[in-house]
Order: structure tokens, then C-alpha cells, then sequence
């Protein structure tokens, strides 16, 4: 068969773009070639609908150990009972969940996805918003920190069935233990997702909301440095309250549930091929290297959070806890959507983002979210963001100066030459 130079060039093009810039986009990181490897492996072409040891198709001996090896290490990783390693991205785990869980029109309480939150999370836009009443908590303006009051008082006067916690642009650790006091006061469930400080938490960089979360979900892609896509955990099952009961009139557990809205409820075949990517990245998270990464990536981030404010830049909450920073532009007079235009000219590659109580729509925004699972990944340490911080601040402070971006951009372009990316690629 001939080669399809034309999608081969491209894949060569977008190697060579990750290589030459600075990647700052939050939910983004270099999975390790090997990881790679396993997701363009022959395992593409396996049907496997079912689990391991009770599938519909017949020759799954072998994909039942890849994905068994995945769920077994993923559990060690976190210390729990319960996997589902099948969901193909973080919206379809928490899909799953809310199949599981509720029906439609049920109350969900979460984090406004302008403060913070996530499409999935209860947004009109997305079917968590359409097929469940949602309602939403907020951060404080003071401060920029979750607002717990507000969590609490909402629950009261709504009473959802579940209370979602987890955001995508937040900076700060959760309260684990009390939301669950609140979700106990109203007899709620917790659903946390964790998809993007999961990396941390797996190190104990952060608190562990298994022991407080009934359901935990992240995708595998963010600072895990897994292949793109989700997984659903629990520490441990129990009988879901509000599910249906079985022949013998006994609760049906959890994890059962949760299986079945994966498969057949809302997906049909795994992707045995990502799985085996996961399954390799979660072996990879099982090592010292990833525990010093992980620390890596904290400290990287406090560092750069030091630096902005130090250069008069408005970061939500004053700083990080986790691997990103929020940050309000709005003191540097440009918006997010600018920031981002002229950043990425110099390859500088991070997204715009709505910032607590922002007066400008989603689409022009006034913050930008800076992260750093990427750049930790390619080596970068502390002195490091340093280089990105003036970098940065010269694009904001000259955002419409052509000869200073192409200034920052051929200075990016050899800094990155130090930190080579997938070199065994040629
Ligand atoms: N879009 C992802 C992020 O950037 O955080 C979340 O799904």
C-alpha cells in the first residue's frame, strides 16, 4: 500500500510545532513514546465490548490482560477497589456517572464553569445542563477560593442528588472533607473529578478525595501523562441509594452500575489500543521518576506564580496549589483572547479563559490559564520559568510589536532546543 505522505507530513509538522514552542495549555502533556507506541499498536483492531473475562466477542484473551493490567495499576496508583478504564475521554466518565446515578430532570450541584468549572459539570450548553436541573456554586471574589458557605447553602435550599466538585481552571486544593459534611446533611452523593490535579494527587501533593467522594473521575491525559482519554474510580463500592433495586429487593452496587453505563450504556466497543496506552503510562506513574516529576510540576508552578505576581500580574487566588495559574489580564489592559493571539505568534502556546466575575464572554474572556505538565515534562525546573516569565511579559506588554514577538519567538524556538522532545523520532 503506498504511504499517505500527506498525513504522514502533517503528523512530521506537528511534531515539529510541539518541539519549537512553549506548551502551556493546562490539560496538556508529552506522553512517553512508549505509550505511543501501545496506542498504534494491532490492538486497534479488536472488538471487545463487554469487560475482561465476560465480553460479547470471542479472541479477547489477550486485550482482557492489557486492560485488567491497566484497571490492577491504576488501582495501586490510588488505592482503591474500583476502575473502569473504558471511558474513551474525562466527558464521557462523568457522562457514565450521571447515567448511573441519576435521571433526568434529578438537581446536580457544581462548580460554575465561568469560575472555573467544567462543561460537564452542569453547563446549558452540555447535555449535564439539559437533561439534569443544574445549579451551580461559585468562588469567592475576595479571595478567589471555593465558596464552601455558598456550596453548603445551595445544597440546603436545592437539595441535588449529587454534588460535583473539581474544576478546570482552579489553582487551589479542595475541602474534600467538607463537602462531604455538607452532601451528608442532605443525604447527596460526592462525584469528584480530579482530571486535572489527578498527577498530584496520586503523589499525596494534594488531599485525597477517595475517602470523602463517593465517585472520582479524570481522564488519563493531563499531569498523569497517560494517552487522551478517561477513567471512572471508586475507593470503595456501595449501594447507590438512589438505583434500581434487584430481583431479591437489595440495592444495586455501585460498581455495577457504573459498568453498565459505560457499556452498553454509553459507549460500545473500548479502544483496547488507548487502554494499553493508559496501562503503560499508569506502570510509569508507579515509579520514582514520576514522583519527582510530580513535585517537579508543583514546584514549577509556584515558582511561576511568584514571578507573575512579582511582575504586577493578578492571579486568582494569589497563587497555586496544584500545576496552573488563572490569570486576570485585566490591570495589563488586553484580553484574553489578544493575549492569546500574540503569545502563540511566538510560540507560546496557552489558552484564554474567563476569569471569577468576568465582564467579557467566553469567547473573548479576560484571564489566560497558564500550566506547566508540559514544560515539566520537557525538563524544565524552576530557574526555567524565569525564561518564561520575561518571555511572557513581553508578549502581553507588546502584544501588536511584530519585531518584538518575532524577537521572543526565534528566542523560544532556541531555548526549546535544549529540551528535546521524542528524540528517538529523528
Ligand atoms: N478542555 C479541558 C481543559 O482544557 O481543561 C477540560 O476538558
Amino acid at each position: 500500500m503506498q504511504r499517505d505522505t500527506q498525513v504522514f507530513e502533517l503528523i512530521g509538522k506537528e511534531l515539529e510545532r510541539q518541539r519549537s514552542g512553549i506548551e502551556l495549555i493546562a490539560s496538556e502533556n508529552f506522553t512517553s513514546l512508549q505509550s505511543i507506541q501501545a496506542m498504534g499498536s494491532v490492538l486497534t483492531n479488536k472488538y471487545a465490548e463487554g469487560y475482561p473475562g465476560h465480553r460479547y466477542y470471542a479472541g479477547c484473551e489477550i486485550v482482557d490482560q492489557v486492560e485488567q493490567l491497566a484497571i490492577d495499576r491504576l488501582k495501586q496508583i490510588f488505592d482503591i477497589e474500583y476502575a473502569n478504564v473504558q471511558p474513551h475521554s474525562g466527558a464521557q466518565a462523568n457522562a457514565a456517572v450521571h447515567l448511573a446515578l441519576l435521571q433526568p430532570g434529578d438537581k446536580i450541584l457544581g462548580l460554575d464553569l465561568s469560575m472555573g468549572g467544567h462543561l460537564t459539570h452542569g453547563s446549558p450548553v452540555n447535555y449535564s445542563g439539559r437533561l439534569y436541573d443544574a445549579h451551580f456554586y461559585g468562588v469567592k471574589k475576595e479571595t478567589g477560593y471555593v465558596d464552601y458557605e455558598q456550596m453548603e447553602a445551595q445544597a440546603q435550599k436545592i437539595q441535588p442528588k449529587v454534588i460535583i466538585c473539581g474544576a478546570s481552571a482552579y489553582s487551589r486544593d479542595w475541602d474534600y472533607k467538607r463537602i462531604r459534611e455538607i452532601a451528608d446533611s442532605i443525604g447527596a452523593l460526592v462525584m469528584a473529578d480530579i482530571a486535572h490535579p489527578a498527577g498530584l494527587i496520586a503523589k499525596k501533593l494534594l488531599n485525597d478525595p477517595f475517602d470523602y467522594c463517593h465517585i472520582v473521575t479524570s481522564t488519563t491525559h493531563k499531569t498523569l501523562r497517560g494517552p487522551r482519554g478517561g477513567v471512572i474510580m471508586m475507593r470503595r463500592d456501595f449501594e447507590n441509594p438512589f438505583g434500581q433495586k434487584d430481583n431479591k429487593g437489595n440495592l444495586k452496587l455501585m460498581s455495577s452500575l457504573l459498568n453498565l453505563a459505560v457499556f452498553p450504556g454509553i459507549q460500545g466497543g473500548p479502544l483496547e489500543h488507548v487502554i494499553a496506552g493508559k496501562a503503560v503510562a499508569f506502570g510509569e506513574i508507579l515509579t520514582d521518576e514520576y514522583t519527582q516529576y510530580a513535585k517537579q510540576m508543583q514546584a514549577n508552578a509556584q515558582y511561576l506564580a511568584k514571578l507573575l505576581v512579582n511582575k504586577d500580574y493578578n492571579i486568582i487566588s494569589g497563587g497555586t496549589d496544584n500545576h496552573l495559574v488563572l490569570i486576570d489580564l485585566r490591570n495589563k489592559n488586553i484580553s484574553g483572547k489578544k493575549a492569546e493571539q500574540a503569545l502563540v505568534k511566538a510560540e507560546i502556546t496557552c489558552n484564554k479563559n474567563m476569569v471569577p466575575f468576568d465582564d467579557k464572554s467566553a469567547f473573548v474572556t479576560s484571564g489566560v490559564r497558564l500550566g506547566v505538565p508540559a514544560i515539566t515534562s520537557r525538563g524544565f525546573v524552576e530557574k526555567d520559568m524565569e525564561f518564561i516569565v520575561d518571555s511572557f511579559d513581553k508578549i502581553i506588554t507588546h502584544s501588536e510589536d511584530e519585531s518584538v514577538i518575532a524577537s521572543v519567538k526565534s528566542e523560544v524556538n532556541n531555548y526549546m532546543k535544549n529540551f528535546p522532545l521524542y528524540p528517538e523520532l529523528g
